[in-house]
């Protein structure tokens, strides 16, 4: 077994669930087995909790919420600070293990824990800032004020492409309001949230704290279904695909429920005649084919003024062509593989209907294969000619797939091809014009939840809050104001007179 899986407790066959301290049983008659999609290497195996068990994990939590909720918010925060700081403690096994069970190389592994321990920092300090409004009140000797409660349990629904920070951003906000949690992670990468789960286990048991506060689920769909349909969890916060949010969403919403949803993202970045080119050109790639082109926020269209369209072009083909693709373990390496086949069958796929429709691949666009890549999981990313209103170009397809789209004329041309899509969650422009950035910034310009000059679509830090429109969903998560999500909003009118006048001046004597 790898160091760092002992190091982080993860045995060769692991349990179903967690509430907090204790684990689910391990039965050895239905172990799932996880493959790192680097060598194809059994990992360790798990098993997928029973409706029994996942029945057990909400009644625990519901207990729990009794207790929780009635630790003042900073002493919960706390207890925040003290996970971020076992999290700095395991920064690089944690690390290493995201890289070598999703796939992203070790340096965004590493990135993405630090995610989750900036994002603890945030919600310790956020624990004495759950600030509610004071009103002044239209009527005599009397006081308004707005005040935030937890809301009970938050279902966080996590996908496979950030294992632990997305996690981290719904969790560590939602246990500061007061909140508990259950996590079902992808069934892709149950293992890095094992791990996250023996990390906080540490820190709930030397604080004498109860079962139930953060909980762990593993399993498929079903157990996203179950959680969805509760009406034991107030709020679910799903991250995935447009496809699985809009059933979760509308789970939800039937039985009124309230979610939050961090869907797909179809992005683009303009460059104009006005950009530093060479930064645009370093942006386009970490954004194109860094973590493999599976971030929600990868950048996928490319929307570039075609008086530099050919200067663009011919760059982007010379760096892709020599993109080191390979172990994301390995330093020097940029882009690790594909999540599993599937992935790279849907990549192909992709780039088979792209040009069907019209469009030409100018780079890139194959399955590896040979010693280094027998995975079947490796792909070079792809740089490909094509109009916006392709029927592909107006999906998401999870892969390192650069659609590159001329524009002509103004500014608004190139926003319009922009915001032609159902996605509305990244956007970037390069330019050094004054103007064209107000533009790309107004009313008028980017439709989307995050809008950037000068920097690409991914790789947002967590003091903002994150998230998108349109079909990407709606929510906002990590940083601003997210925290209500977490909270049910409560206004009070106290009147300390001996009347009772009514507002808006009604009489009614009785
Ligand atoms: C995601 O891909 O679901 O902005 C989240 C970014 C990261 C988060 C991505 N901070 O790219």
């Amino acid at each position: 077994m790898q160091d760092f899986l002992k190091q982080l407790n993860i045995d060769s066959h692991n349990p179903a669930y967690s509430t907090g301290l204790k684990w689910g049983p391990t039965l050895s008659n239905q172990q799932k087995e996880i493959l790192s999609p680097v060598d194809n290497k059994l990992i360790a195996s798990v098993q997928w909790a029973t409706p029994d068990e996942y029945n057990h994990v909400v009644q625990t939590a519901e207990a729990a919420f009794i207790h929780w909720r009635q630790i003042p918010a900073p002493k919960r925060g706390e207890i925040v600070r003290q996970i971020g700081d076992e999290l700095r403690k395991h920064k690089t096994a944690l690390g290493r293990l995201v890289s070598y069970e999703m796939g992203k190389i070790y340096q965004e592994g590493l990135g993405e824990v630090q995610e989750m321990i900036d994002v603890c920092d945030f919600a310790v300090g956020l624990s004495r800032q759950l600030y509610g409004l004071t009103m002044h009140s239209e009527r005599p000797l009397h006081r308004m004020y707005e005040q935030y409660h937890p809301l009970g349990i938050v279902g966080i629904i996590s996908a496979f492409n950030f294992p632990v920070a997305v996690w981290s951003w719904n969790a560590m906000l939602a246990a500061v309001c007061g909140n508990v949690c259950i996590w079902k992670p992808s069934e892709k990468t149950p293992l890095s949230a094992i791990a996250c789960q023996r990390i906080i286990s540490k820190v709930l048991t030397e604080n004498n704290l109860p079962e139930g506060i953060f909980n762990l689920i593993l399993g498929d769909a079903t157990i996203g279904h179950s959680l969805a349909s509760d009406k034991r969890v107030p709020l679910i916060s799903a991250t995935g695909s447009t496809r699985m949010g809009r059933k979760v969403g509308e789970t939800v919403a039937n039985r009124l429920g309230k979610s939050l949803l961090e869907l797909g993202g179809n992005n683009a970045i303009i460059i104009t005649p006005n950009a530093d080119l060479e930064m645009a050109i370093r942006a386009v790639t970490f954004g194109a084919v860094g973590t493999c082109g599976q971030r929600c926020t990868s950048t996928r269209r490319l929307i570039i003024h075609e008086s530099i369209y050919q200067t663009v072009v011919e760059r982007l083909v010379s760096i892709y062509v020599k993109l080191p693709i390979g172990n994301p373990l390995e330093d020097g390496v940029l882009v690790g593989p594909l999540i599993d086949k599937q992935a790279a069958q849907n990549f192909t796929q992709a780039l088979n209907e792209v040009k069907k429709a019209g469009g030409k691949i100018l780079a890139g666009g194959e399955i590896l294969s040979g010693e280094k890549y027998s995975t079947g999981t490796y792909v070079t990313p792809a740089l490909v000619e094509a109009q916006n209103d392709y029927a592909i170009v107006q999906e998401e397809t999870f892969g390192p797939i650069l659609y590159l789209i001329q524009y002509k004329g103004n500014l608004e041309n190139a926003i319009a091809i922009q915001n032609n899509v159902q996605q509305g969650l990244s956007s970037a422009i390069f330019s050094l014009d004054l103007r064209e950035v107000e533009i790309f910034l107004s009313y008028a310009g980017s439709d989307c939840g995050i809008a950037n000059v000068n920097i690409g679509t991914s790789g947002a830090e967590i003091g903002g809050a994150f998230g998108g429109e349109k079909e990407t969903g709606g929510g906002r998560e990590s940083g601003s104001d997210a925290w209500k999500a977490y909270m049910r909003r409560q206004t009070n009118t106290i009147n300390y007179s001996n009347e009772l006048p009514l507002a808006q001046g009604i009489t009614f004597e009785v």
